[in-house]
């Protein structure tokens, strides 16, 4: 809080005119945002990758596809940005379903930094 006072040079015969107190901004900040990234390894076949894309993310057949194949070209590719909780969920979503099925493949959680 910042107070002004306009009362500093106050003789008794002026008014006194008081005191103006500035509320600052309350410094509201949006809680920080996390994306779900998929990592590559040499035995999850591409087709239970795109289904997991698909199942999890709601991603079409021809988005999750073009993410499979960045993981794939590039190691590493976000699958989306969500809070922390629904970011963690959906990572453990994958990362489940991935053992359920035998599979190596793994995703994790990163902070976004804006
Ligand atoms: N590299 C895998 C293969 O050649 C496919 C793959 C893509 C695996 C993305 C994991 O996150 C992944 N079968």
């Amino acid at each position: 809080m910042i107070e002004l006072s306009e009362d500093n040079n106050n003789d008794s015969n002026s008014p006194d005119i008081g005191t103006v107190v500035l509320e600052k901004d309350p410094q509201v900040k949006e809680p920080p945002s996390y994306q779900v990234v998929l990592i590559n390894d040499d035995y999850t076949p591409m087709e239970f990758v795109v289904f997991v894309l698909q199942t999890v993310f709601g991603h079409s057949h021809e988005k999750s596809t073009e993410i499979m194949m960045k993981v794939h070209t590039k190691g590493k590719g976000v699958c989306g940005i969500f809070s922390k909780e629904i970011a963690e969920m959906m990572s453990y979503e994958v990362n489940t379903m991935s053992k359920d099925h035998g599979h190596p493949l793994l995703s994790e959680i990163e902070p976004l930094t804006d």
